[in-house]
């Protein structure tokens, strides 16, 4: 999910650009605005820390754009690119690293396990706003 900070930014282009020149495929994507319901259920783990209620209030201060994309260790790959989730820490040439300051302005969320991806999905898409298809590429990506 490419978070408020980065829309108010004009930073989408930028790291879907580098998330599928990667190599990801792209099968799910779209702006919303999260309300605090929805904020509330994605970061539940996070409900009892102290900055939880910044937290929400900044993912649903602006639009977000909510992505889905597949590849090989997709859950990984996409992690590396994102970087550390406090941007001081964030390695240059990660989006991160790149383009953030602060923990509570850091760009971009990306799901941290597969089990948290399909979680997410759930949350973020209906069905039919995923897409099975195949890539002109997959011959000159994978062995
Ligand atoms: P997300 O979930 O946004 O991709 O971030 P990470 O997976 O990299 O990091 P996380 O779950 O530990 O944190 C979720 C979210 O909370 C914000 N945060 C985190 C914060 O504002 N202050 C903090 O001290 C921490 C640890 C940033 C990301």
């Amino acid at each position: 999910m490419i978070k408020p900070d980065a829309v108010q930014r004009s930073l989408v282009g930028e790291v879907i650009s580098r998330l599928e020149r990667k190599g990801l495929k792209i099968v799910g994507m779209k702006m919303l605005w999260v309300d605090k319901g929805l904020a509330s259920t994605h970061y539940a783990e996070h409900s009892e820390k102290p900055f939880f209620n910044d937290l929400v209030e900044y993912i649903t201060s602006s639009p977000v754009i909510a992505m889905v994309f597949e590849g090989r260790n997709a859950v990984n790959v996409v992690r590396t690119i994102v970087g550390k989730t406090n941007p001081v820490e964030a390695s240059p040439g990660t989006v991160r690293g790149d383009f953030g300051l602060e923990t509570g302005r850091n760009i971009i969320h990306a799901s941290d396990s597969l089990a948290s991806a399909e979680r997410e999905i759930n949350l973020f898409f209906s069905n039919n706003e995923l897409f099975d298809y195949s890539k002109i590429d997959e011959k000159w990506l994978y062995e």
